[in-house]
């Protein structure tokens, strides 16, 4: 704890942190005052005068006084009551009654309830302004008391900038900047000004209606959001088996306080009618309802009979990055231990492969350097090939503040998107060619002398082949390769060459491309030409922003076929042996198929049974023509899904299962941060959690798995991996979350890593030289154009669970955005339906004029499987790890004709 600041509060001695104000010594002192406009989150902004007390003779807003040493305050005299009793009294008589009667949990009612204000009697009908446009958000001006606790939420928290403070005096109330309703504004319903309305101005619908953060709520659950990588720390309010609310949890490790619209609304999936509630078995070409034990029974059969024609490699197993760390776990336990192959995947394949691969030959661990607080800190951002404003949303929040606050910011994406419009120098490289300008902004920090002579000479290794390689990449030249203007380069690289502690987090527009993994290490190479990395105090090293809830902790759990729960390598035999000590069975020697090689063996017959857990491979993977082929060609495919999906389609065996909501474990979140995942509802019908799925199937074919419980399952992972050792449920429901290596119960998780050495084979940090090599795909005449694919906002992936609510309303179909001038040359217009064609397939797709791209780039999402998006996207993939190049496809451009 830092500095502390002594003083009294009526007579009372107490201590608060110093730069606390006068209300936390209140609190400190067990006072509750009214406070209207404060919220913890936010700057105070002492406007609404309810929390008057009396510091030294003087009253005074406690929300905006600091608290001195040696302050004398007063909060209990009655004069203070009165003033205080008469603030609010004063501010609930400009309300219409329904402020008190139909918002009754709001915190101005409970207020008025504690000191005894009475609503004013129904004189006048109440005018009727709401305004209910948004799906997730209503306003009812008439509650606003204009305290800007909502205006504050969006512009200091999630940086939206999206709601002002309208009109004149009593009649001044917030409504959206832009001027016209709610779901036209610039929005994006991360839900803090719902979170922080204290009248009931700002609701939500349904259920959840006045139910915000910060009060206590008596039926809720703990848990960890289950969409993206970032690990935001929920409270699901339950009432019947159903979600009242989603809570951004304040104390939440990661998120402190706030969400954004898949965690805090996107639950209306849950509930759908499209859920799939009981197994289905394909028979005579259609799938049709069956009991659990018909289909386990079916599918053990179905994995023998493949067995005994192939032997145990002709069974592959996708296992799902959605799902737990102990589901991943088991899975990857039934196929080594049960059927005995390595053929176990999970789709960190299709995502950041790469960063596993680069960042491990880089520094030793298939993880980010430096944990994002200590990112936090960091005086100069490096965000590269990430659009965290839409993927990443919380973290994206945090790092514009950082931005806006005390960090320069320099973006390197094609798109200018996003963090891109607050950047100090924004690099716009031509798609798959971020290895030429990585390498050129090496050049200028050699030239310049900004690298770490010391930390190169002692830590490191492969300088003098990096310098030799960098003499071809001057910025003249780097300029050529890439694109961006060669003073852009340089400006860039004198930014994080000068910084004092420059941070670099990345994403997908590093590693979905041919030479991901070539892009990850030069990359790197940045860091480490600095020595910037949070043990040596010159930065924070490199972080990648890993994209799915749990795809680090699929990998960490060894749901790969190259490694074991750990890390260990399948083919050493020091690693196998430890893990047979604890499974007490011999394990398979051979590294296992990756995904894309599961459904190139589908194709040629040798894969005879593939189980896909969680994955919507005919979706989500690159051409999908060929990946439907290679699901029809294998004799048998088992699918665990929540939904019918593209995917299920072509399934011999669909089992229904449990979602995030619905189910118990850990994740682990991008910055390699282990927390708790609790079921806050009962899975509907028959589904049950993949967990137990892979018991009872293991059990229908003679085979006990052990790990009865998900608890139970952690610790035994841990006896096999030492980075996990020191990890258990019982610990993370005490400490909340723990980041690994966390090799004992008695050490704490080590967020910051290399503090003693790199863990390389030679305990030094890799440089790469790897030279720029162009991507495998290129515009020509007949595919002139190229297109990138990505995220955005409203959906999420494959889009089985943000098209299931009210998300649609917010993007009913995906788009095509590109260039004015393009959209001219091929006579198209906002709103022209569009038909993208590929070497591979064809998309159809609604055109939106956007300045975003430059011209000859164009860019879509692949949330709307019918689109057919990944039916354009090739075979090439990252030489090192397999990764799909979704980022660089060749196009043209037709107009649909229906
Ligand atoms: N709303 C939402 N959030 C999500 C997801 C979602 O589907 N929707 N998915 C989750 C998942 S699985 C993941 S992996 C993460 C992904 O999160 P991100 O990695 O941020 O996602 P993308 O939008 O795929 O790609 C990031 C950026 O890379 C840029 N880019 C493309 N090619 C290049 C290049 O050659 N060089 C450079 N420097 N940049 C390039 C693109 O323009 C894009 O803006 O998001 C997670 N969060
Ligand atoms: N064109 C293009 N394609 C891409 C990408 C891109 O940038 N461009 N990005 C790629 C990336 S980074 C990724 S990670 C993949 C993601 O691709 P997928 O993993 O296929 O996408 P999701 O929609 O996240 O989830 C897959 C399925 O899991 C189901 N599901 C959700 N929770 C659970 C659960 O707990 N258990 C089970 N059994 N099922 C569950 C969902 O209903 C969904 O159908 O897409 C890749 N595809
Ligand atoms: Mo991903």
């Amino acid at each position: 704890m830092g500095p502390m600041t002594a003083l009294r509060v009526d007579g009372l001695h107490v201590e608060v942190p110093e730069g606390a104000s006068l209300l936390d010594a209140a609190r400190a002192a067990g006072t509750e005052l009214p406070t209207l406009c404060h919220d913890d989150r936010l700057r105070p902004a002492g406007s609404c005068r309810t929390c008057l007390v009396r510091a030294d003779g003087r009253i005074t807003a406690a929300c905006v006084t600091p608290a001195t040493p040696g302050a004398d305050i007063t909060t209990a005299h009655e004069d203070l009551q009165t003033l205080r009793r008469d603030a609010v009294a004063l501010i609930a008589s400009a309300l219409p009654p329904h402020a008190l009667t139909t918002a009754p949990r709001s915190e101005l009612a409970h207020t008025c309830r504690a000191l005894d204000i009475t609503p004013p009697p129904a004189t006048a009908p109440t005018p009727h302004n709401r305004d209910e446009s948004h799906p997730y958000i209503h306003l009812d001006p008439d509650l606003c008391i204009a305290c800007g606790r909502c205006v504050r939420m969006c512009d200091d928290v999630q940086g939206t900038f999206a709601l002002t403070l309208t009109g004149r005096g009593a009649d001044t109330v917030v409504a959206p900047g832009t001027g016209g309703p709610w779901a036209q504004s610039d929005c994006v319903a991360c839900g803090g000004c719902v979170d922080t309305c204290p009248t009931g101005a700002i609701t939500q619908p349904g259920p959840g209606r006045g139910i915000t953060t910060g009060q206590p709520h008596p039926q809720h659950v703990r848990t960890t959001c289950g969409y993206c990588g970032v690990g935001c720390a929920l409270d699901v309010v339950v009432s019947d088996n159903q979600v009242s609310a989603v809570l951004p949890a304040l104390d939440g490790p990661v998120n402190q306080g706030h969400a954004c619209v898949k965690g805090r609304f996107s639950h209306g999936y849950l509930t759908s009618a499209d859920r799939l509630t009981q197994p289905m078995i394909r028979k005579n070409g259609t799938l049709e309802p069956a009991g659990w034990e018909e289909a386990l029974t079916l599918a053990a059969d179905g994995l023998r009979a493949a067995v005994a024609a192939g032997g145990p490699d002709a069974v592959a197993a996708i296992s799902s990055a959605r799902a737990t760390n102990e589901e991943n776990y088991l899975i990857q336990k039934f196929l080594r231990t049960v059927i005995k192959t390595n053929n176990i995947d999970n789709c960190s394949r299709l995502c950041h492969a790469p960063s596993a691969a680069g960042l491990s030959a880089a520094f030793g661990h298939a993880g980010g350097t430096d944990s994002f607080d200590d990112a936090e800190k960091a005086d100069c951002l490096l965000v590269v090939g990430a659009n965290p404003v839409e993927a990443h949303p919380v973290i994206g929040a945090r790092l514009l503040q950082q931005a806006l606050n005390k960090a320069s910011l320099i973006v390197a994406d094609p798109r200018a998107v996003g963090l891109a419009h607050h950047a100090d120098v924004h690099l716009r490289p031509r798609p798959g060619t971020n290895v030429a300008l990585f390498h050129g902004l090496a050049h200028v920090l050699v030239a310049e002398g900004m690298t770490d002579p010391d930390f190169l000479r002692e830590r490191a290794t492969g300088l003098t082949e990096l310098i030799d390689l960098l003499a071809h990449y001057p910025p003249a030249r780097t300029a050529e390769l890439t694109g961006v203007p060669a003073q852009d380069i340089t400006a860039a690289a004198r930014l994080y060459g000068r910084a004092r502690r420059p941070a670099i987090l990345y994403g997908l527009g590093v590693t979905e491309h041919l030479h991901g993994t070539d892009g990850v290490r030069t990359l790197a190479n940045l860091a480490i030409l600095r020595g910037a990395l949070a043990h040596t105090g010159r930065g924070y090293g490199i972080i990648p922003l890993r994209g799915q809830n749990n795809v680090q902790g699929a990998s960490d759990m060894g749901a790969l076929p190259d490694l074991l729960p750990g890390y260990g390598r399948v083919t050493d035999p020091q690693a196998r042996t430890r893990a047979e000590a604890v499974w007490g069975r011999p394990l398979p020697t051979r590294t296992g198929l990756r995904i894309p090689e599961m459904l190139q063996a589908a194709r040629q017959g040798t894969l005879r049974a593939l189980w896909i857990i969680g994955e919507d491979v005919c979706a989500t993977d690159p051409n999908s023509h060929r990946v439907a082929d290679a699901l029809d060609t294998c004799p048998l495919v088992i699918v665990n899904e929540l939904f019918p999906s593209r995917t299920t389609q072509h399934a011999d065996i669909v089992l229904p299962v449990a979602s995030w909501l619905e189910k118990d474990g850990t994740f682990v979140n991008f910055d390699r941060r282990f927390q708790r995942v609790r079921a806050a509802l009962r899975p509907p019908a028959a589904a049950r959690t993949d967990f137990d799925v892979v018991h009872a199937l293991a059990a229908a074919m003679g085979a006990d798995l052990g790990c009865r419980t998900p608890a139970e399952t952690l610790a035994e992972c841990g006896r096999i991996a030492p980075l996990f050792a020191g990890l258990s449920h019982t610990r993370l429901d005490r400490e909340g979350a723990v980041a690994w290596p966390c090799p004992s119960p008695d050490q704490p998780g080590q967020a910051t890593l290399y503090t003693r050495a790199f863990t390389t084979p030679d305990a030094r940090a890799h440089l790469s030289a790897a030279p720029y090599l162009p991507p495998g795909e290129e515009p020509d005449t007949d595919y002139p154009l190229l297109l990138v694919t990505g995220r955005r906002w409203t959906h999420y992936n494959s889009g089985s669970m943000t098209r299931r609510g009210g998300n649609l309303l917010l993007e009913a179909h995906d788009h095509l955005d590109l260039h004015p001038q393009d959209a001219a040359r091929h006579h198209l217009t906002d709103g022209t339906e569009v038909t993208v064609e590929s070497r591979h397939g064809k998309a159809r797709l609604t055109a939106r004029l956007s300045d975003e791209l430059s011209p000859g780039q164009v860019f879509c999402a692949f949330h709307f499987p019918e689109s057919g998006v990944n039916s354009l996207t090739s075979d090439h993939a990252d030489t090192v790890t397999s990764c799909p190049e979704y980022k660089v496809t060749a196009v043209r451009l037709t107009h649909t004709t229906t």
